[in-house]
């Protein structure tokens, strides 16, 4: 593997930084969302109500772990980091006329102590966070004021940070927002009862490849050196049978994801995106200068998220779970405690058919394994987690190596344990670290190497050769 390549982990910042009400922080949309916990689907409000946990507000306290967190990453050997910024962090309502200074001076902390490890930062934009003001006065993404907003913050980022940050990542698994139950986590909207909800999804997501695009063209003028990446929500999909209406229907499922990725790397919406928008019956507005901006504001590298993969097929049976899809089982696979299929040569077969269409550098954003994991003795031998974090690299390797496959990083997730994103538990831990709280927020919060914590290092430290672990 090459020497440069980029071995680290991925985090967000709803899911992991907490310090909710802190340092002039705006409430963001998950901070009244409750945690699935209950025995029941998680529950929007729309304000903070008193005596409830809701996971965000202190998530596992990055805010005031940063340093010591940071300092264990290195001790990894950790090459990169990529986090997200808060919006209501920087901009608390989100239209407020001047950012937040206390917001900007954490995350200049945090850079500077990633740089001090030379560390480098990978910085996602929007990753399903942003200020529950702007869902109460525009309604979310569904409104074009959306666009401007979030550039002029995405400016004011990449202003204050252009010494320290090269490579950004717009919107978080834009492509969830054709794909998630709701709206809500990606865009921040709640659909009203007599709205047309396909042409609210989509016109959304043209306010999102927008401001993408816009982002990326602003960037370029801060520093001709910024790296930009998009980030997709990979869906490996495999046909039931070779029945060609299963392959049909193979075909159409990638439609939605290559919508998002068509648009963000050929700079316009293609065949694919316009026959997805029949399939649909799609209808929304695009003003005279935007096709300009999609022309301009191309990505330079694709990223995506790959955990597992789905079957589709005309008698398929929507019986297994995914990350925030669902699709039919493979009888050949193994699941996780959540229901995931593991499927490690998926992610090879995926590296290279996004390689053959787009042929530009890709980047493996995230990646990892959500299990209940057992803390004894100060630690947890979570060997099922290296041993999926083992196939998968490997997977990687094979993709990079026999395939000459262009892929310039790997981040897992998560370093640490943090809130999970679907259902806001923190029982479901992907950490090489784990953290001592509980799905309520109960514990210590102190952080304990896993077993996999020393595999990790040392699959670093020999650059992917050495994936194998003895028990010492
Ligand atoms: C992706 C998100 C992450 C992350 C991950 C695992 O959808 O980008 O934020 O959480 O999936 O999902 P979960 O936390 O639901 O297990």
């Amino acid at each position: 593997m090459r020497e440069d390549f980029l071995w680290g982990g991925a985090c967000a910042a709803n899911q992991y930084e907490g310090g909710y009400n802190e340092g002039g922080k705006g409430l963001s949309i998950n901070d009244v969302e409750m945690g699935a916990s209950h025995g029941h689907e998680r529950e929007i409000h729309s304000y903070v109500h008193e005596g409830v946990y809701y996971p965000s507000h202190q998530a596992t306290d990055f805010y005031h772990h940063y340093k010591e967190d940071i300092a264990l990453f290195a001790k990894m050997g950790f090459k990169c980091l990529r986090m997200s910024i808060s919006w209501a962090r920087i901009f608390p309502n989100g239209d407020d006329v001047e950012p937040n200074e206390a917001g900007l001076k954490f995350y200049e902390s945090v850079l500077n102590e990633l740089r001090h490890y030379g560390i480098e930062p990978i910085i996602t934009l929007h990753h399903f966070e942003m200020p529950l003001a702007l869902v109460k006065k525009y309604g979310g993404w569904r409104n074009r004021k959306l666009v401007d907003l979030f550039v002029r913050y995405a400016c004011v980022v990449m202003k204050r940070y252009q010494h320290l940050v090269k490579y950004w990542i717009t919107f978080n698994e834009i492509n969830s927002l054709f794909i998630a139950k709701t709206p809500w986590h990606q865009a921040g909207i709640i659909y009203q009862e007599d709205e047309n909800r396909t042409d609210v999804m989509f016109q959304a997501a043209h306010y999102q490849l927008l401001a993408s695009a816009k982002t990326i063209i602003e960037g370029r003028k801060i520093c001709s050196d910024f790296h930009f990446g998009n980030m997709i929500l990979y869906n490996c999909c495999y046909a039931q049978t070779c029945h060609p209406q299963d392959q049909l229907l193979l075909h159409e499922r990638l439609l939605p994801i290559y919508y998002f990725s068509d648009v963000q790397i050929r700079g316009k919406y293609t065949n694919t995106c316009t026959a997805y928008q029949k399939i649909m019956n799609a209808h929304f507005d695009i003003e005279a200068g935007d096709e300009e901006i999609l022309k301009n504001g191309v990505v330079d590298f694709y990223s995506f998220s790959y955990y597992s993969s789905l079957v589709e097929g005309q008698n398929v049976e929507k019986s297994a779970n995914g990350n925030l899809l669902d699709g039919g089982m493979n009888p050949y696979l193994e699941t996780t405690d959540w229901g995931w299929q593991i499927d490690p040569l998926g992610l090879r077969i995926s590296l290279n058919l996004i390689y053959d269409r787009y042929q530009i550098p890709l980047f493996i954003s995230e990646n990892g394994l959500g299990a209940i994991d057992h803390f004894e003795n100060g630690t947890v031998n979570d060997d099922y987690r290296i041993d999926y974090l083992k196939q998968h690299i490997q997977a990687m390797k094979d993709a990079i190596e026999k395939d000459d496959i262009d892929c310039f990083g790997y981040t897992m997730w998560a370093p640490v344990d943090i809130v999970s994103a679907g259902t806001g538990e923190m029982k479901k831990r992907y950490g090489l670290i784990y953290v001592d709280l509980n799905d309520f927020g109960q514990g210590s919060g102190k952080r304990y190497k896993k077993k996999s914590f020393e595999w990790y290092k040392q699959v670093i430290q020999t650059r992917g050769e050495n994936l194998s672990w003895k028990e010492e």
